[in-house]
């Protein structure tokens, strides 16, 4: 088989890219410890109610003056429905869901995750800005996903 001289130049450029990105890649996993923003935390999601802290989600405060905040996502809604935090205030979610794939956004600080059955989803965020802060589900997860959308209160 004949290849141009120029489609061989693209194809060992495509191949040595390649090779950079996923040497980058296993750098970072390796030397920085780094691993997706989920997938680190399991729970049974059936049994998220009997599971502490999901069993009474909502806002705890912790020593050094940040906040963490454990939400249940399920079919179709958030638990708690309201959440206020104080201004400046960091907040660290955790994000769980009883059944299916939802998504946990907050289009106006860049929160944006993928809650997903059995995983718990870590995602923080310093409010800096007082104000109601609108917060959805992105991803698709039935004839009532319209219906998930609650809100954040920084005061
Ligand atoms: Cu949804």
């Amino acid at each position: 088989m004949h290849l141009h001289r120029f489609e061989r130049i693209w194809l060992a450029f495509g191949l040595g890219m390649m090779v950079v990105f996923l040497a980058a890649i296993t750098t970072a996993a390796i030397v920085d410890g780094f691993v997706p923003p989920s997938h680190v935390q399991t729970i049974d999601p059936t049994k998220v109610s009997q599971t502490p802290p999901f069993d009474h989600p909502g806002l705890r405060k912790l020593a050094d003056g940040s906040y963490e905040a454990y939400y249940v996502a399920h079919i179709f809604g958030f638990d708690p429905h309201h959440l206020a935090v104080p201004v400046n205030s960091r907040v660290t979610f955790y994000v769980t869901s009883t059944d299916v794939e939802h998504g946990f956004s907050v289009p106006e600080t860049g929160i944006n995750a993928m809650v997903t059955p059995g995983w718990v989803t870590t995602v923080s965020h310093t409010f800096h800005s007082p104000g109601k802060y609108l917060l959805v589900c992105n991803e698709y997860c039935g004839a009532g996903h319209h219906l998930m959308a609650d809100e954040i209160e920084v005061k």
